[in-house]
Protein backbone atom coordinates (compact mmCIF):
# COMPACT_ATOMS: atom_id res chain seq x y z
CA UNK A 1 0.00 0.00 0.00
CA UNK A 2 1.04 3.55 -0.37
CA UNK A 3 0.59 6.12 1.84
CA UNK A 4 1.96 10.34 1.13
CA UNK A 5 1.53 13.55 2.87
CA UNK A 6 1.88 16.10 -0.01
CA UNK A 7 2.00 19.65 0.53
CA UNK A 8 0.71 22.19 -2.14
CA UNK A 9 2.50 25.84 -2.14
CA UNK A 10 2.45 28.62 -4.12
CA UNK A 11 1.45 32.38 -4.69
CA UNK A 12 -2.24 33.67 -3.29
CA UNK A 13 -5.11 32.77 -5.60
CA UNK A 14 -2.92 30.28 -7.65
CA UNK A 15 -6.19 27.89 -7.35
CA UNK A 16 -4.49 25.57 -4.28
CA UNK A 17 -7.88 25.00 -2.53
CA UNK A 18 -9.83 24.90 -5.75
CA UNK A 19 -7.16 21.82 -7.01
CA UNK A 20 -7.58 19.93 -3.38
CA UNK A 21 -11.17 20.34 -3.82
CA UNK A 22 -11.77 18.99 -7.17
CA UNK A 23 -9.32 16.11 -6.82
CA UNK A 24 -10.75 15.04 -3.23
CA UNK A 25 -14.48 15.06 -5.04
CA UNK A 26 -15.64 17.48 -1.77
CA UNK A 27 -15.76 21.03 -0.42
CA UNK A 28 -12.68 20.35 2.08
CA UNK A 29 -10.62 24.01 1.39
CA UNK A 30 -13.05 27.29 1.08
CA UNK A 31 -12.01 29.48 -2.05
CA UNK A 32 -12.49 32.87 -2.53
CA UNK A 33 -11.51 35.26 -5.55
CA UNK A 34 -9.74 37.38 -2.88
CA UNK A 35 -5.72 36.17 -2.36
CA UNK A 36 -4.89 35.01 0.81
CA UNK A 37 -7.99 33.12 1.28
CA UNK A 38 -6.27 30.25 3.23
CA UNK A 39 -5.23 30.74 6.76
CA UNK A 40 -4.08 27.11 8.03
CA UNK A 41 -2.96 23.55 6.64
CA UNK A 42 -6.17 21.93 5.59
CA UNK A 43 -5.98 18.02 5.28
CA UNK A 44 -7.77 16.43 1.96
CA UNK A 45 -7.76 12.99 1.93
CA UNK A 46 -8.32 10.30 -1.08
CA UNK A 47 -8.51 6.53 -0.58
CA UNK A 48 -7.43 3.88 -3.10
CA UNK A 49 -6.84 0.60 -3.94
CA UNK A 50 -3.95 1.67 -4.10
CA UNK A 51 -3.39 3.52 -0.79
CA UNK A 52 -4.19 6.34 0.48
CA UNK A 53 -3.21 10.55 -0.13
CA UNK A 54 -3.16 12.96 2.07
CA UNK A 55 -3.13 16.50 0.45
CA UNK A 56 -2.32 20.05 2.97
CA UNK A 57 -3.31 22.40 1.15
CA UNK A 58 -1.37 25.91 2.54
CA UNK A 59 -1.91 29.69 2.88
CA UNK A 60 -0.35 31.38 -0.57
CA UNK A 61 3.31 32.47 -0.42
CA UNK A 62 3.47 36.37 0.26
CA UNK A 63 6.38 37.71 1.09
CA UNK A 64 5.28 40.84 3.52
CA UNK A 65 6.85 41.68 6.74
CA UNK A 66 3.66 42.09 8.52
CA UNK A 67 3.13 40.17 11.65
CA UNK A 68 -0.43 38.13 10.00
CA UNK A 69 1.34 37.32 6.62
CA UNK A 70 4.78 36.55 8.49
CA UNK A 71 2.58 33.86 10.14
CA UNK A 72 1.07 32.52 6.72
CA UNK A 73 4.47 32.39 5.40
CA UNK A 74 6.17 30.07 7.90
CA UNK A 75 2.78 28.03 7.90
CA UNK A 76 3.36 27.41 4.01
CA UNK A 77 7.16 26.81 4.82
CA UNK A 78 6.45 24.21 7.46
CA UNK A 79 4.12 22.04 5.11
CA UNK A 80 7.76 21.74 3.17
CA UNK A 81 9.75 19.78 5.76
CA UNK A 82 6.48 17.80 6.33
CA UNK A 83 5.41 16.33 3.11
CA UNK A 84 6.98 13.38 1.10
CA UNK A 85 5.94 15.08 -2.33
CA UNK A 86 5.19 18.63 -2.94
CA UNK A 87 3.03 20.03 -5.20
CA UNK A 88 3.86 23.56 -6.78
CA UNK A 89 0.78 25.65 -8.61
CA UNK A 90 2.01 28.46 -10.59
CA UNK A 91 -0.91 30.43 -12.07
CA UNK A 92 -0.47 30.46 -15.44
CA UNK A 93 -2.90 33.71 -16.37
CA UNK A 94 -0.31 35.84 -14.61
CA UNK A 95 3.37 36.88 -15.77
CA UNK A 96 6.13 34.82 -13.23
CA UNK A 97 7.45 37.42 -11.15
CA UNK A 98 9.08 38.24 -7.87
CA UNK A 99 6.98 35.85 -5.98
CA UNK A 100 7.67 32.62 -7.67
CA UNK A 101 10.96 33.46 -7.90
CA UNK A 102 11.12 33.44 -3.99
CA UNK A 103 9.06 30.29 -4.13
CA UNK A 104 11.57 28.50 -5.95
CA UNK A 105 14.49 29.53 -3.68
CA UNK A 106 12.78 28.09 -0.94
CA UNK A 107 11.79 25.00 -3.04
CA UNK A 108 15.35 24.09 -4.29
CA UNK A 109 16.32 21.84 -1.65
CA UNK A 110 13.20 19.87 -2.32
CA UNK A 111 13.38 19.48 -6.01
CA UNK A 112 13.66 15.86 -5.98
CA UNK A 113 10.23 15.84 -4.41
CA UNK A 114 8.68 18.54 -6.59
CA UNK A 115 6.19 18.78 -9.36
CA UNK A 116 5.30 21.76 -10.86
CA UNK A 117 1.20 21.89 -11.59
CA UNK A 118 0.60 24.84 -14.34
CA UNK A 119 -2.62 25.82 -13.45
CA UNK A 120 -6.04 27.94 -14.96
CA UNK A 121 -5.09 26.22 -18.70
CA UNK A 122 -8.96 26.65 -19.36
CA UNK A 123 -8.48 30.51 -19.31
CA UNK A 124 -8.11 32.18 -22.73
CA UNK A 125 -5.39 34.38 -20.86
CA UNK A 126 -3.62 31.42 -19.64
CA UNK A 127 0.19 31.14 -21.19
CA UNK A 128 1.85 28.34 -20.07
CA UNK A 129 4.67 28.95 -22.46
CA UNK A 130 5.83 31.59 -20.26
CA UNK A 131 5.86 29.53 -17.23
CA UNK A 132 7.36 26.98 -18.77
CA UNK A 133 10.36 29.51 -19.27
CA UNK A 134 10.50 30.60 -15.90
CA UNK A 135 10.90 27.02 -14.83
CA UNK A 136 13.61 26.11 -17.07
CA UNK A 137 15.53 28.73 -16.04
CA UNK A 138 15.21 28.80 -12.38
CA UNK A 139 14.36 24.97 -11.92
CA UNK A 140 15.74 22.78 -15.02
CA UNK A 141 15.82 19.79 -12.83
CA UNK A 142 12.23 19.70 -12.60
CA UNK A 143 11.36 20.50 -16.23
CA UNK A 144 14.04 17.95 -17.12
CA UNK A 145 12.69 15.20 -15.23
CA UNK A 146 9.01 15.45 -16.89
CA UNK A 147 7.50 16.80 -13.39
CA UNK A 148 5.61 19.82 -14.79
CA UNK A 149 1.68 19.50 -15.66
CA UNK A 150 -0.54 21.63 -17.18
CA UNK A 151 -3.84 21.60 -15.31
CA UNK A 152 -7.65 22.97 -14.57
CA UNK A 153 -8.36 23.08 -10.94
CA UNK A 154 -11.60 24.20 -12.16
CA UNK A 155 -12.55 21.86 -14.85
CA UNK A 156 -10.35 18.82 -13.22
CA UNK A 157 -8.30 18.71 -16.94
CA UNK A 158 -5.09 17.31 -16.20
CA UNK A 159 -6.05 15.69 -12.62
CA UNK A 160 -6.10 12.16 -13.43
CA UNK A 161 -2.62 12.26 -14.94
CA UNK A 162 -1.44 13.98 -11.54
CA UNK A 163 -3.21 11.29 -9.30
CA UNK A 164 -1.72 8.32 -11.49
CA UNK A 165 1.80 10.04 -10.73
CA UNK A 166 1.27 10.93 -7.43
CA UNK A 167 0.52 7.04 -6.44
CA UNK A 168 3.39 6.22 -8.67
CA UNK A 169 6.19 8.15 -6.62
CA UNK A 170 4.28 7.85 -3.06
CA UNK A 171 6.28 5.34 -1.19
CA UNK A 172 5.02 2.61 0.74
CA UNK A 173 3.03 2.91 3.92
CA UNK A 174 0.64 2.27 5.71
CA UNK A 175 -3.12 4.20 5.68
CA UNK A 176 -3.62 7.47 8.63
CA UNK A 177 -7.03 8.13 8.01
CA UNK A 178 -9.78 5.52 8.01
CA UNK A 179 -10.92 5.17 4.41
CA UNK A 180 -14.05 7.16 4.17
CA UNK A 181 -12.33 10.27 5.56
CA UNK A 182 -11.86 12.77 3.44
CA UNK A 183 -10.58 15.67 5.74
CA UNK A 184 -10.02 15.45 9.60
CA UNK A 185 -10.87 18.86 10.26
CA UNK A 186 -13.06 19.28 13.34
CA UNK A 187 -17.12 20.23 13.33
CA UNK A 188 -15.87 23.74 14.70
CA UNK A 189 -13.26 24.56 12.24
CA UNK A 190 -15.55 24.03 9.40
CA UNK A 191 -18.59 26.11 10.67
CA UNK A 192 -15.11 28.81 11.49
CA UNK A 193 -14.39 28.26 7.53
CA UNK A 194 -17.63 28.12 5.69
CA UNK A 195 -18.81 31.78 7.43
CA UNK A 196 -15.95 33.13 6.24
CA UNK A 197 -16.03 32.10 2.87
CA UNK A 198 -19.49 33.38 2.69
CA UNK A 199 -18.49 35.97 4.12
CA UNK A 200 -15.85 36.82 1.73
CA UNK A 201 -17.49 35.92 -0.92
CA UNK A 202 -20.49 38.36 -0.37
CA UNK A 203 -18.57 41.15 0.81
CA UNK A 204 -15.81 44.09 -0.68
CA UNK A 205 -12.39 44.79 -1.66
CA UNK A 206 -9.98 44.70 1.63
CA UNK A 207 -12.06 43.71 4.16
CA UNK A 208 -11.58 39.59 3.68
CA UNK A 209 -8.28 40.09 5.38
CA UNK A 210 -9.49 41.99 8.23
CA UNK A 211 -12.39 39.20 9.47
CA UNK A 212 -12.23 36.52 11.27
CA UNK A 213 -14.83 33.76 13.04
CA UNK A 214 -15.43 33.05 16.59
CA UNK A 215 -17.44 30.69 17.97
CA UNK A 216 -18.93 31.40 21.09
CA UNK A 217 -21.15 28.60 21.54
CA UNK A 218 -21.89 25.04 20.31
CA UNK A 219 -24.31 22.24 21.05
CA UNK A 220 -25.68 19.04 19.85
CA UNK A 221 -29.29 19.05 20.56
CA UNK A 222 -30.95 14.97 21.06
CA UNK A 223 -34.27 14.15 20.75
CA UNK A 224 -36.34 12.44 23.63
CA UNK A 225 -35.15 9.01 21.61
CA UNK A 226 -31.44 9.94 21.92
CA UNK A 227 -31.34 10.94 18.36
CA UNK A 228 -30.17 14.06 17.00
CA UNK A 229 -32.06 16.74 16.53
CA UNK A 230 -29.84 19.38 15.37
CA UNK A 231 -26.51 21.29 16.04
CA UNK A 232 -26.78 24.89 17.15
CA UNK A 233 -23.94 27.30 17.08
CA UNK A 234 -23.45 30.68 17.35
CA UNK A 235 -20.71 32.70 15.44
CA UNK A 236 -19.49 35.93 15.05
CA UNK A 237 -18.05 37.38 12.68
CA UNK A 238 -15.27 39.69 14.17
CA UNK A 239 -13.83 42.96 11.70
CA UNK A 240 -11.16 44.95 12.57
CA UNK A 241 -13.20 48.11 12.28
CA UNK A 242 -16.19 49.61 12.99
CA UNK A 243 -16.87 50.50 9.27
CA UNK A 244 -15.76 47.88 8.50
CA UNK A 245 -18.80 46.00 10.94
CA UNK A 246 -20.98 47.78 9.11
CA UNK A 247 -20.19 46.72 5.54
CA UNK A 248 -20.47 42.91 7.30
CA UNK A 249 -24.26 43.78 8.46
CA UNK A 250 -25.42 45.57 5.94
CA UNK A 251 -28.44 47.74 4.94
CA UNK A 252 -30.97 46.66 7.65
CA UNK A 253 -29.06 43.95 8.22
CA UNK A 254 -28.98 42.03 5.02
CA UNK A 255 -25.84 41.27 4.12
CA UNK A 256 -25.05 39.44 7.72
CA UNK A 257 -28.67 37.69 6.77
CA UNK A 258 -27.56 36.57 3.80
CA UNK A 259 -24.12 35.56 4.91
CA UNK A 260 -26.12 33.75 7.77
CA UNK A 261 -28.38 31.74 5.16
CA UNK A 262 -26.40 31.10 2.33
CA UNK A 263 -23.36 29.65 5.77
CA UNK A 264 -26.00 27.30 6.88
CA UNK A 265 -26.98 26.18 4.05
CA UNK A 266 -23.84 24.67 2.60
CA UNK A 267 -23.26 23.48 6.74
CA UNK A 268 -26.72 21.50 6.19
CA UNK A 269 -25.33 19.77 3.09
CA UNK A 270 -22.25 19.25 5.08
CA UNK A 271 -23.17 17.61 7.71
CA UNK A 272 -25.18 14.56 8.78
CA UNK A 273 -27.47 16.54 10.97
CA UNK A 274 -29.10 19.80 10.84
CA UNK A 275 -27.42 22.98 11.88
CA UNK A 276 -28.69 26.02 12.88
CA UNK A 277 -26.81 28.98 12.81
CA UNK A 278 -26.91 31.93 15.17
CA UNK A 279 -24.77 34.53 13.84
CA UNK A 280 -23.42 38.60 14.74
CA UNK A 281 -20.87 40.78 14.34
CA UNK A 282 -18.78 42.43 16.23
CA UNK A 283 -15.13 44.19 16.64
CA UNK A 284 -11.76 43.25 17.76
CA UNK A 285 -9.24 46.33 16.57
CA UNK A 286 -5.77 45.10 15.99
CA UNK A 287 -6.31 41.65 15.49
CA UNK A 288 -3.97 41.08 12.99
CA UNK A 289 -1.14 42.15 15.62
CA UNK A 290 -1.82 40.10 18.39
CA UNK A 291 0.21 37.10 18.99
CA UNK A 292 -2.02 35.34 21.31
CA UNK A 293 -4.88 35.62 18.76
CA UNK A 294 -2.62 34.19 15.63
CA UNK A 295 -1.32 31.54 17.36
CA UNK A 296 -4.35 30.46 18.35
CA UNK A 297 -5.71 31.39 14.69
CA UNK A 298 -2.76 29.84 12.79
CA UNK A 299 -1.56 26.43 13.19
N1 LIG B 1 -10.70 29.60 -14.47
C1 LIG B 1 -10.09 29.04 -13.45
N2 LIG B 1 -10.16 29.61 -12.24
C2 LIG B 1 -9.52 29.02 -11.22
C3 LIG B 1 -8.78 27.82 -11.37
N3 LIG B 1 -8.29 27.47 -10.16
C4 LIG B 1 -8.71 28.41 -9.30
N4 LIG B 1 -9.45 29.35 -9.92
C5 LIG B 1 -10.06 30.56 -9.32
O1 LIG B 1 -9.03 31.32 -8.72
C6 LIG B 1 -9.50 31.95 -7.52
C7 LIG B 1 -8.59 31.57 -6.36
O2 LIG B 1 -8.75 30.18 -6.08
P1 LIG B 1 -8.33 29.53 -4.69
O3 LIG B 1 -8.47 28.07 -4.86
O4 LIG B 1 -9.03 30.20 -3.56
O5 LIG B 1 -6.78 29.92 -4.68
P2 LIG B 1 -5.70 29.62 -3.52
O6 LIG B 1 -4.41 29.36 -4.20
O7 LIG B 1 -6.19 28.58 -2.58
O8 LIG B 1 -5.64 31.04 -2.79
P3 LIG B 1 -5.12 31.38 -1.29
O9 LIG B 1 -5.82 30.49 -0.33
O10 LIG B 1 -5.53 32.80 -1.15
O11 LIG B 1 -3.65 31.21 -1.33
C8 LIG B 1 -10.94 31.50 -7.34
O12 LIG B 1 -11.76 32.51 -7.86
C9 LIG B 1 -11.02 30.23 -8.19
O13 LIG B 1 -12.31 29.99 -8.68
C10 LIG B 1 -8.73 27.22 -12.68
O14 LIG B 1 -8.12 26.20 -12.95
N5 LIG B 1 -9.38 27.89 -13.68
MG1 LIG C 1 -6.52 28.64 -0.58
Amino acid sequence: MKSAFISIIGRPSAGKSTFLNTICGEKVSIVSPVPQTTRNKIRGIITRDEGQLIFIDTPGYHNSEKKFNVYLKDLAGSALEESDIILYMIDTTRPPGKEEGEILELLKPHYSKTLILMNKTDLHESNPAAAAEFIKEGAAEIMDSGSVFPVSAVTGKGLDTILKRLFEIAPEGDPMYPEDYYTDQQPEFRVMEIVREKAINLSRQELPHSIYVEIADMEMKYKESGEIKKLWVRAFLVAERDSQKGILVGRGGENIKKIRSEAQKELNGIFPYNVHLDLRVKVNPKWRRNDGILKKMLY
